[in-house]
């Protein structure tokens, strides 16, 4: 019998491990660095889209643009509350993420350059954190899998606007489908990155494997989410920037080239074409916001008194 006698029993029959129940350090440092990284990618990613908010081509898409950025607000802060239950303080989790001590990922380190690459991050990077997180609807701790029930059904949405914006633009001049083109070579292989690095280089898969917060690898999730895109690609008129894209069938499944894994290891550590932008802009949003958390903290402990 371990120390963790329960928590190991939990994991063995798959029910999930909740806020109070005891669990491994290890198991509650992992838990709240995927979280607060999934939550930190939810906020920074509202920048990317966020910037074509006020330059949209209609009312119709401003208004859906307006919507989904809003939803990644709220599944930032939904995820920020999953962490707070396993003891992490959210503003200590900003500031990590603001000093560059805690990640987020890397695929918002890129430049929205054209419209048409809202329509591609909905379909592309939305598709992609679906394939990520419809898994981690199981994952093992509770408030988390429960979060991701939500945030999933949202992202599908999104994906679906994405793809709806692409088969506009594809019906559309040659020169919106050029953007389209253009928008799809430049995110297809981030959008792959999405998934973190190859199994064999993966740290973590084998631990959070066994403690069933992860569902699948790295390298499986991407090739569903290969096998996934590529008839929609063909659906929606676009070649994938790949060469080595095949079907194979002894496998069943695609084959596909490997993304630059040096320029992923650059653009996690810093070096991307945003990085600098993504975080002064975060960083700047939290120094604006401080009046509005001290004014909210003094008005709740002035309710406090006045109910005792
Ligand atoms: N970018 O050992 P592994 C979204 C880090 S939400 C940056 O394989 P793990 C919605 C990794 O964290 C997108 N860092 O790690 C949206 C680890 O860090 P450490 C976010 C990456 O945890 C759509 C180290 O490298 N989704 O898009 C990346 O087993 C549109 C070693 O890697 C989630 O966070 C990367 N690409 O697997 C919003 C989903 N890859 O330990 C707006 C939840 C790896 O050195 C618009 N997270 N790293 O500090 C997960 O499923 C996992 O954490 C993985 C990484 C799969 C991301």
């Amino acid at each position: 019998m371990t120390d963790f006698a329960l928590f190991d029993q939990a994991i063995a029959r798959d029910q999930r491990i909740e806020p109070a129940d005891e669990m491994p350090e290890r198991y509650r440092s992992t838990m709240i660095r995927q979280i607060a990284q999934h939550a930190h990618s939810e906020i920074i990613g509202m920048q990317p889209e966020g910037e074509w908010i006020t330059r949209a081509p209609t009312l119709r898409r401003k208004a859906i643009l307006l919507a989904k950025v809003q939803d990644e607000a709220g599944h930032g802060l939904y995820l920020y509350s999953a962490a707070e239950t396993l003891g992490a303080d959210r503003g200590d989790l900003t500031q990590r993420l603001i000093e560059g001590r805690q990640k987020y990922s890397s695929i918002f380190n890129y430049p929205t350059l054209s419209f048409a690459d809202v329509g591609v991050i909905g379909w592309l990077v939305d598709g992609a954190a679906i394939c990520n997180q419809v898994p981690l609807c199981r994952s093992s701790y509770g408030p988390y899998a429960r979060a991701m029930i939500r945030i999933c059904k949202e992202e599908s949405f999104h994906q679906r606007q994405g793809y709806e914006l692409l088969l506009t633009m594809m019906s559309g001049t040659a020169a919106q489908r050029d953007m389209v083109q253009d928008a799809v070579d430049r995110w297809w292989w981030p959008s792959l990155m999405m998934f973190g690095p190859p199994d064999a280089d993966s740290p973590n898969t084998a631990q959070s494997m066994a403690w069933k917060i992860k569902r699948h690898t790295n390298d499986e999730l991407r090739q569903r989410f290969v096998d996934m895109s590529v008839p929609q690609a063909a659906e929606l008129g676009v070649t994938l920037p790949d060469p080595e894209l095949a079907w194979n069938a002894s496998r069943d499944h695609y084959d596909f080239g490997q993304p630059d894994w040096d320029e992923l290891r650059r653009v996690i550590s810093g070096g991307g074409a945003m990085n600098e932008q993504r975080i002064a802009r975060r960083r700047q949003a939290d120094t604006d916001g401080a009046w509005v958390r001290e004014a909210a903290a003094a008005h709740a402990a002035k309710n406090l008194e006045v109910a005792r």
